[in-house]
């Protein structure tokens, strides 16, 4: 028995703030389902070497000076132009795991000032996640963990704004996992949630969209 069901993949979304523990926990779960045989791949977004993705490194590396609205549309650009592999994967049976989605992408630009619901509309009709997992610490907390980044957006001012846009996002179905515990309950907790995600996949076959 490999342990894997059959029918479609399950679309694992992790998000939270910058250094609320997405990455590690991402690495960590997808390292735990193939040690358990199962069809899984960990993706990220943006996902920086297509060509779109290419222009929003740039951006992020303070490169380019592009209006909100036109960086807001190629980040979702950079989710539609795999959209259809992501499709076809989860079809196929594969888990998706992946750092950060659509709800990043409105929580940033809604955090610029951007309208949320005009946030929300280029992102219609992208496959809608089976587990939202939300890393949730708070980024007075994060910034405790040896401060952030080089990039743009990584400052408390922006995450301040953004922790409190992904509060107006969530939805009841989202799984709130306390990312001030240790790596390895954090991880319990999350591998939990994700086995019950791909289970009920088995019994909800079809693919739905957002929002
Ligand atoms: N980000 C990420 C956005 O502004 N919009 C999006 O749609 C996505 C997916 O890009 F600051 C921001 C969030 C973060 C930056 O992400 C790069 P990583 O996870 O730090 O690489």
């Amino acid at each position: 028995a490999t342990g894997s069901s059959p029918g479609r993949g399950a679309l694992i979304v992790f998000e939270g703030c910058d250094r609320s523990g997405k990455t590690t926990q991402t690495q960590k779960l997808f390292d735990c389902l193939v040690a358990m045989g199962r069809k899984v791949e960990l993706w990220r977004f943006p996902e920086r070497t297509t060509g779109v993705g290419k222009m929003i490194d740039e951006y992020l590396k303070s490169g380019n000076n592009l209006p909100d609205e036109a960086i807001h549309l190629l980040f979702s650009a950079n989710r539609w132009e795999t959209a259809p592999l992501l499709k076809s994967k989860l079809a196929a049976g594969v888990t998706i795991i992946t750092d950060r989605y659509a709800f990043s992408g409105v929580a940033f630009s809604a955090a610029k000032g951007l309208d949320l619901n005009w946030c929300k509309s280029p992102d219609v009709g992208l496959p809608l996640p089976d587990c939202v997992v939300f890393c949730d610490l708070h980024p007075e907390k994060a910034a405790k963990r040896g401060g952030f980044g080089e990039e743009r957006y990584e400052n408390i001012d922006m995450q301040l704004k953004v922790y409190h846009q992904f509060q107006k996002l969530r939805q009841s179905d989202w799984k709130v996992v306390d990312a001030s515990q240790s790596v390895d309950d954090m991880h319990e907790e999350i591998k939990t949630l994700a086995l019950e995600a791909m289970d009920h996949c088995t019994s909800k076959p079809q693919q739905r969209s957002l929002w």
